[in-house]
């Protein structure tokens, strides 16, 4: 079996899920964050400093490395794993969300999908088998399912039937997988806002069998306490015996929210793309570290953070890169960020232990701030 999930013990405040997921490179404790390697790297992090900073597993992408440089190549350096000198768990998605964000012209069928590169133009197409063999080259530890996540709003009919084609899309998938023994398959469940239609969803893929399953289509733009109670209404439909992921969510108050509605694991651009431009997250909530305010501030970027920039360097001194377009600023704000939710999740780990996951929650808010919408 290529990916065993191992339940430890559930919150007895709150239901969250304490467990472990097993894979041929190594055993991830859930729930996870994982940081996004877009383009086989997370931009401008060495794989020493991610696992440095307590990285377990990292997310890349199926379209990308489609495009550039090519699973052929990919392939023959070995896979994914020895390309990029990562030995530690990958996933990889589908394709089915990048397609549908980034490409042009995209022209959706049963078949699968046509649309032009947005790096050259150049007419391109993934099917629900070529998505499935794309991925068994890249030789990720978890792959996804070819799926259509529905834009937000969309109306009932339209998501209706995506969401049918998105099961029929996850059987392909299933049939074209060529490395079940060692590669595990997650179908992905969709269905928008509509409880009927994710009912649907996760029944359809429930009867495939999956080795696990994603919570797709969710964090496109509803708010907040939507996306909770699709939650909600979703989980349940899962079995207890797999792990449970919920794609392209890693807000701070939703990771915590997330675990306590039965979520395993989680990614997100979110750390690493605001780092990017000097926006930090940390215990006292969100930072702007160009800010004027800054500008002789000799403590570290969050006085409760270990990481290696916190340690080591002043916001003014990270302040003066950022706003000098240093890369090393950059690095430096990705390292922090990165930190921070790893360390969330560490940090909810030992709370589901100690069967105090909603007080943590309620301590976390009461320093952090509300959430953002
Ligand atoms: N499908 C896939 N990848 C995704 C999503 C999805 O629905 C989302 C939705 N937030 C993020 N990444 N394949
Ligand atoms: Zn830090």
């Amino acid at each position: 079996m290529a990916v065993t999930y191992e339940l430890i013990k559930t919150c007895r405040q709150t239901g969250a899920r304490l467990g472990r997921l097993h894979t041929p490179h190594g055993v991830i404790d859930t729930p996870t964050f994982m940081p996004v390697g877009t383009q086989a790297t997370v931009k401008g992090m060495s794989p020493e400093e991610l696992k440095d900073l307590g990285a377990q597993i990292i997310l890349s992408n199926t379209y990308h490395l489609f495009l550039r440089p090519g699973h052929e190549l990919v392939k023959e350096a070995g896979g994914l794993h020895r390309f990029m000198n990562w030995d530690r768990p990958i996933l990889t998605d589908s394709g089915g969300f990048q397609v549908f964000s980034l490409s042009e012209m995209r022209k959706i069928t049963e078949e699968g999908v046509a649309f032009r590169s947005h790096i050259n133009g150049d007419k391109m197409s993934l099917t629900p088998e070529s998505a499935t063999h794309v991925q068994n080259a890249l030789g990720a530890d978890i792959m996804m399912a070819f799926d259509e996540c529905p834009p937000f709003p969309a109306d009932y009919e339209y998501v209706k039937q995506s969401t049918e084609r998105t099961s029929r899309w996850a059987e392909r998938c299933l049939r074209a997988h060529q490395r079940p023994g060692d590669q595990a398959l997650f179908g992905i469940v969709q269905g928008g806002m509509h409880k009927d239609l994710r009912k649907k969803s996760a029944k359809d893929l429930t009867s495939l069998d999956f080795p696990g399953y994603s919570i797709g289509g969710l964090s496109v733009g509803e708010p907040k306490a939507l996306m909770y109670e699709v939650l909600e209404e979703t989980v349940p439909l899962l079995p207890g015996s797999k792990p449970r992921y919920l794609m392209g969510v890693g807000s701070p108050d939703a990771l915590i929210e997330g675990s306590i509605r039965g979520i395993d694991m989680f990614d997100c651009v979110l750390p690493t793309r605001i780092a990017r431009n000097g926006t930090l997250m940390t215990s006292q909530g969100r930072m702007v570290v160009r800010n004027a305010k800054y500008t002789g501030d000799f403590g570290p970027l969050d006085p409760e953070c270990s990481c290696y920039a916190c340690r080591s360097y002043s916001r003014a001194y990270i302040r003066h890169l950022v706003k000098a377009d240093e890369m090393f600023g950059l690095r430096l704000t990705t390292i922090h960020n990165l930190h921070f939710l790893v360390n969330l999740m560490h940090e909810v780990r030992q709370a589901i232990r100690e069967d105090r996951l909603a007080d943590f929650r309620d301590q976390f808010f009461e320093k952090y701030g509300m959430a953002e919408n």
